[in-house]
């Protein structure tokens, strides 16, 4: 059964789809990604971020001076980007609602104090496609907007082991994490939140 599905402004989360066990074998795999891709923090024309990344699959998501884009390889190692962790695909096939994989998983890991600004995703090549995030560790206040910049915002506390699908007319709207709470979790060892997000990029 599990707790029902909450619509926010289009975004569908899911509370609490992943179990404890699983979270924690999906984190092991995750730390097996950084291994292979370290974490990064990407320093855009607007400065430095707060949230440190790193990337599994064909292509990366990748910040820099230059811009954002999709890239094949790290910039720092210039090693192709590790598989995405069979834990992770899993929760695609099971909430995305499509046959294809996706090619891109995005892992955006908060320490202290770490934030993410409103923005839309759209450096991908196909919007008919879902994004599917999944939060594990501490809560973060995720806010939705609409796909017009500014407006009404609607807020949810994510927790450990949520799954979101944005489709459809959601795929597009304004979103962001205004904070994080610390010690929500013991999931992490030394605390934090780590964000999984899966694309169809092409
Ligand atoms: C709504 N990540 O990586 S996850 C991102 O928690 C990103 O790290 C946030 O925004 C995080 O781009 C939010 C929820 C989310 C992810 C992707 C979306 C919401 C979305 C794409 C379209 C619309
Ligand atoms: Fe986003």
């Amino acid at each position: 059964m599990g707790e029902p599905e909450i619509d926010l402004r289009g975004v569908r989360v899911r509370p609490g789809f992943i179990e404890a066990g699983a979270q924690a074998a999906m984190l092991a795999d995750l730390r097996e990604v950084a291994r292979a891709a370290p974490v990064m923090r990407p320093v855009t024309r607007r400065g430095p971020m707060s949230v440190r990344m790193t990337s599994a699959g064909r292509l990366g998501w990748v910040a820099d001076r230059r811009g954002y884009r999709y890239e094949a390889t790290h910039p720092e190692t210039g090693a192709p980007w590790p598989p995405i962790p069979e834990s992770v695909l899993a929760v695609w096939r099971a909430v995305a609602g499509v046959q294809v994989d996706p090619d891109s998983c995005l892992v955006n890991l908060y320490r202290e104090g770490a934030k993410m600004g409103m923005h839309q995703d759209r450096d991908e090549g196909d919007f008919g496609f879902p994004v599917v995030s999944i939060s594990l560790g501490d809560e973060a206040l995720f806010r939705v907007g609409s796909v017009e910049k500014g407006g009404k915002t609607t807020s949810l506390w994510l927790r450990s082991g949520d799954v979101a699908v944005m489709g459809g007319a959601a795929r597009l709207v304004h979103h962001g994490i205004d904070r994080v709470k610390e010690g929500s979790s013991v999931l992490i060892p030394g605390g934090g939140r780590i964000n999984v997000t899966l694309r169809v990029v092409r």
